[in-house]
């Protein structure tokens, strides 16, 4: 992930940086000094004018006019990288506050800029919880309702979910709440086999509430950990199947609701997590596909747009292919 985002990020920076680099080696009022200073001879009292001067070259000012021009070209490296317009709003008011009208040391400017990123950009993630301790401290089943735009990947997200509580030793029910797209049930199924685990079907067009239900009291009479409801793909604007959606939660009551976003759909991913959100208060997210994604701004974007934490990130086909969301991990991959 981030392989563009990251080049465009280092060379935007290294302009920058150069230009303020120059503007500070060329300034008119600063050379007139030297040379004032040159002339004038260095005695006890010169000293301290020339400690003063020498600070004046190596520390430089930036004024906002400068900053706008300059992270006009920034914004456009983010923004072509699917970064939201709030988080690049946010990103500028945090790097405005951190280099403007502050002495900038003429060495450390690259440096600066790279650490006021990296912080700001570290600050745009929630933190998640910690879901597999979370399941362990519940004694009864733990419900997870899964849902997401169609195809995104909510399906194969919950079969490598299945397999990572496998390693944790915790059992898993699937909930095939899927009853609307053909061949969905016979796929959740293959992986029920797979995985070797049960798997509660719904007939096509039946009440995918009642699913659910159903796989829950199964849960419960066999004393299974966790019920992970796989449901229909939706569009956020497809008002019956949002009220659907609503019914699925209001009857299987999940402890964790979670989004399934495509990373690499940039913007849509972004607009998709803002209106689930809205519509339904999830927990947490789930963002797939990363392993071809390489901009990034929806990782980047969603967790402050949604104020929501992401908890994994899937990067491949493989059941293994799934690791705990790690924003130390995330910003060192952007900027290590
Ligand atoms: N490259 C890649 N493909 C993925 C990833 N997650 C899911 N897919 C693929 O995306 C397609 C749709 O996945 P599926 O789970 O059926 O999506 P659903 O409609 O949301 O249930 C399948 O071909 C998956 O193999 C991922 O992390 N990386
Ligand atoms: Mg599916």
């Amino acid at each position: 992930m981030f392989k563009l985002l990251k080049e465009k990020l280092s060379k935007t920076v290294s302009k920058i940086s150069e230009t303020i680099k120059k503007d500070v080696e060329t300034s008119p009022e600063e050379t007139k000094e030297k040379e004032d200073i040159k002339k004038g001879g260095i005695g006890t009292a010169g000293s301290d004018v020339l400690k003063k001067v020498k600070e004046k070259v190596t520390h430089k000012k930036l004024s906002e006019d400068k900053f706008d021009k300059l992270f006009q070209e920034l914004e456009i490296t983010l923004l072509e990288n699917n970064v939201a317009f709030e988080v690049i709003e946010k990103i500028k008011d945090d790097l405005k506050q951190e280099i403007l009208n502050q002495p900038l040391k003429r060495s450390q400017i690259s440096k600066q800029i790279k650490e006021t990123l990296e912080n700001s950009i570290k600050d745009l993630f929630q933190e998640p919880e910690n879901l597999i301790e979370k399941i362990k401290h519940k004694t009864e089943p733990f419900v997870i309702v899964f849902f997401g735009v169609n195809g995104v990947g909510k399906t194969s997200t919950i079969a490598k979910f299945v397999k990572l509580l496998q390693k944790n030793n915790l059992t898993s029910i699937l909930a095939a709440a899927d009853t609307f797209r053909a061949a969905s049930q016979e796929q959740i199924e293959e992986w029920a086999n797979k995985l070797e685990v049960p798997l509660v079907k719904g007939q096509y067009g039946s009440d995918p509430a009642s699913v659910c239900f159903d796989a829950i009291q199964k849960a419960k009479s066999k004393n299974t950990n966790v019920v992970l409801i796989d449901t229909a793909g939706r569009m956020h604007s497809n008002t019956d199947l949002m009220d659907e959606l609503r019914k699925i939660i209001k009857v299987s009551q999940p402890d964790e609701k979670i989004f399934v976003g495509e990373s690499i759909t940039g913007n849509d991913c972004i607009d998709q997590a803002r209106l689930f959100n809205e519509a339904v208060d999830f927990n947490s997210m789930i963002l797939t596909k990363t392993d071809i994604d390489e901009k990034g701004g929806a990782a980047i974007s969603v967790s402050y747009i949604t104020q929501k934490p992401i908890i994994y990130l899937t990067s491949g086909q493989l059941l293994d292919d799934i690791v705990k969301f790690d924003k130390e991990k995330i910003t060192k991959t952007l900027f290590g």
